[in-house]
């Protein structure tokens, strides 16, 4: 993308509005602009982020046999009736009335819906396990919506449905998806740890949050550092053998963890001092089991082996993509602006142009930017040259390829990693093996 054509419009200034930094750093940079309390629209290198954000959450649901849907974002009030949760629900449900005076919602989970599809489709323990999910927005009408994407009202979720034939595969599915969202955080580039949850209004008795650590967390944080040791993506786990998934299980869940409100100071105080972690966290996953909660009060039934009907096991899976964009900004940036992390940059480059205009400088800049258009921001302004570097430490690219008539001439560019600030002098093919890689 051209930066002189481009719809980015960064801000010199802090928003009054924007209390956090992620939320400040969001609008600063041109990711996003608000339409309406709690609701935002997402800009061109916003969208970049959602997408590639989407993306590996995507791959990893994908890698654990999840399959992919997407359900609409209106349902009828009474698929809610038949669960009883449309009344149960509260004000955070926006209910709408069509011409026909037919009551629907604007969908603030999927659980109701899913389980109606499924009893649609599905008729035989034989066709079990099913896990579905989709990347659909959704709508909570929140009281305080604050923080940017963070609290919104509006917001970008994935959610995923299983349902098992019993507890015991029930639980491997839960075990499957705890193993698939650590991948899909650690990808990301963030440290999420799994801490036992309350269940709230999904219902259930077995339930885990996913935190990122971040001084805006709302909920406090108390875990051992043995958690941050672990490197998911290498995790020899073979996802169909319950006997390792427990063992996987159980690695994640022993060491001590837990938000404030699940906390227990005596378990905490056998925790050896030097491994105590305690802060604030940003909840950015939330995975429940609840049994036949669903199935059965909505009536949802497949033929067992003996031929008699039973309800399936369930459990819903969810990851907030949206929030995720904000809480990555918490965990990664500096008092310069964003460093996203590689896999979720709208861009792997800025090129800086030092001296648009210049024959040399243009011609080197443009070849660059041939290579792959997609990948780089050209910031071809006639701007000074410390405007572009800041905006491009304000946006944070994870590289930065100045382009200056000096080293031009001599087919040569200064390369900047943001997250170091470590600078070489590489030639432009040198330059774009390094930017261009992985
Ligand atoms: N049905 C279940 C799992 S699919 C469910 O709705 N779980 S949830 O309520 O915990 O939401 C899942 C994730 O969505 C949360 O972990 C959080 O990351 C995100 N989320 C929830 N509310 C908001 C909100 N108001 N703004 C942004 N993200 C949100």
């Amino acid at each position: 993308m051209r930066l002189s054509r481009s719809f980015l419009p960064t801000l010199k200034e802090n928003p009054a509005e924007a209390q956090i930094v992620s939320h400040r750093l969001m609008l600063r940079a041109g990711l996003i602009r608000q339409t309406a309390s709690g609701i935002y629209a997402w800009l061109p290198a916003g969208l970049k982020v959602l997408r590639n954000i989407s993306q590996i959450v995507r791959e990893e649901q994908d890698r654990v046999e999840a399959q992919e849907v997407l359900m609409p974002t209106l349902q009828s009030a009474d698929l809610w009736r038949r669960s009883g949760r449309y009344d149960a629900y509260g004000p955070e449900m926006l209910r709408i009335q069509d011409r026909h005076k037919r009551e629907l919602l604007y969908g603030p989970t999927n659980e109701e819906m899913v389980t109606d599809l499924f009893g649609q489709t599905i008729k035989s323990y034989k066709e079990l396990p099913q896990v579905l999910y989709h990347i659909q927005w959704k709508f909570r009408d929140e009281m305080r919506p604050r923080f940017g994407v963070m609290r919104g009202r509006e917001f970008l979720m994935k959610d995923a449905y299983s349902f098992d034939v019993d507890y015991a595969s029930a639980v491997a599915t839960y075990r499957r998806m705890m193993l698939a969202y650590l991948r899909t955080f650690q990808r990301l580039g963030v440290r999420a740890v799994p801490m036992r949850a309350d269940t709230g209004p999904i219902g259930g008795d077995l339930s885990h949050e996913f935190l990122i650590l971040a001084p805006t967390g709302e909920s406090g944080v108390f875990y051992d550092a043995a958690l941050d040791e672990q490197d998911w993506l290498d995790e020899p786990v073979d996802t169909n053998s319950p006997e390792e998934l427990e063992a996987f299980f159980n690695r994640v869940t022993t060491p001590y963890a837990a938000t404030d409100e699940m906390h227990d100071a005596a378990a905490w105080e056998a925790v050896p001092e030097a491994r105590r972690r305690e802060g604030r966290g940003v909840e950015v996953g939330h995975i429940f089991y609840f049994g036949t909660k669903y199935t059965e009060s909505m009536g949802v039934s497949v033929s067992g082996a003996d031929g008699a009907q039973f309800f399936p096991e369930m459990g819903s899976y969810g990851i907030g993509v949206s929030r995720l964009a904000g809480a990555i900004i918490e965990a990664c940036h500096d008092e310069n602006g964003i460093i996203w992390p590689d896999s979720v940059a709208p861009f792997r480059a800025a090129i800086l142009n030092l001296k648009s205009g210049d024959e040399l400088c243009d011609a080197v800049c443009e070849q660059i930017y041939s290579k792959a258009p997609e990948a780089f921001l050209y910031d071809d302004r006639s701007e000074r040259a410390g405007v572009k570097f800041a905006d491009a430490d304000l946006m944070g690219h994870p590289w930065q390829i100045v382009v200056g008539p000096r080293s031009a001439k001599e087919g040569r560019v200064e390369l900047k990693r943001r997250a170091t600030g470590e600078r070489q002098e590489l030639s432009v093919d040198e330059a774009l093996a390094l930017v261009l890689a992985g």
